[in-house]
């Protein structure tokens, strides 16, 4: 009927450190979605596959050098050449299941010292998800789970700066979760929250866009 083709897809961001698990359970949340019968895509940011993704991995990878300021508006021009993309899928009803966004990417420059104002402008305009899982761990313990990968960022005095900076952020379309629980709780929780922001978008919540 025509109100189940107006309907749109939820637009649901998992973020935190390192090693908290957002990967695990964002497939997680991407199979059980799939397994009630909702359409469902799982992005991750940065998107490697792109051009503009393979300088990002590159300088991850300590392959290349680049000041702070330029990986800062790459990684931000990664998410824009999605943005489009991104709202297709979203108004024609998929939800989008999406590991780290904006977030991330001020929260990683700000860490760094660059101004968060600063870091924060080239993201306005990008879509605002409707939740945001904050996957919330401490640092020592993220740091402990099975080593991190030896990419850049990686080290827990930098991922300590990066938490604060993290839960400076915090606005109302954020949840909390606490990380250090066991993966089936934290995926119960998160269900939880999924299920009921897709519920809202379904019933005609409007999308809106960065910063709100
Ligand atoms: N990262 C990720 C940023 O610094 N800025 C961003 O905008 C995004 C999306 O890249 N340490 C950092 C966080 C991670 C690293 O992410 C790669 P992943 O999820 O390990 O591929």
């Amino acid at each position: 009927d025509s109100k189940s083709k107006e309907s749109r897809g939820a637009l649901i961001v998992l973020e935190g450190l390192d090693r908290c698990g957002k990967t695990s359970q964002s497939s997680r949340l991407f199979s059980s979605l799939e397994g009630f019968g909702y359409s469902v895509d799982l992005w991750r940011f940065p998107d490697r596959n792109t051009g503009v993704g393979q300088m990002i991995s590159s300088y991850l990878l300590n392959q290349t050098q680049l000041d702070d300021r330029t990986i800062h508006l790459l990684f931000s021009a990664n998410r824009w050449e999605k943005r489009s993309m991104m709202e297709s899928k979203l108004r024609s009803g998929t939800t989008l299941i999406v590991d780290r966004y904006s977030y991330s990417g001020v929260a990683f420059s700000a860490a760094k010292g660059l101004d968060i104002e600063w870091c924060k402008a080239p993201e306005k305009g990008l879509l605002a998800p409707d939740l945001v899982l904050y996957l919330d761990i401490q640092p020592e313990e993220a740091a402990e789970r099975g080593g991190y990968g030896g990419e850049r960022y990686e080290q827990l005095e930098f991922q300590k700066k990066v938490s604060q900076q993290y839960l400076m952020m915090r606005d109302h379309s954020w949840k909390i979760i606490d990380a250090s629980l066991p993966m089936e709780d934290v995926e119960k929780q998160l269900s939880a929250l999924v299920l009921d922001s897709v519920d809202l978008c379904r019933k005609g919540k409007p999308l809106s866009q960065l910063w709100p």
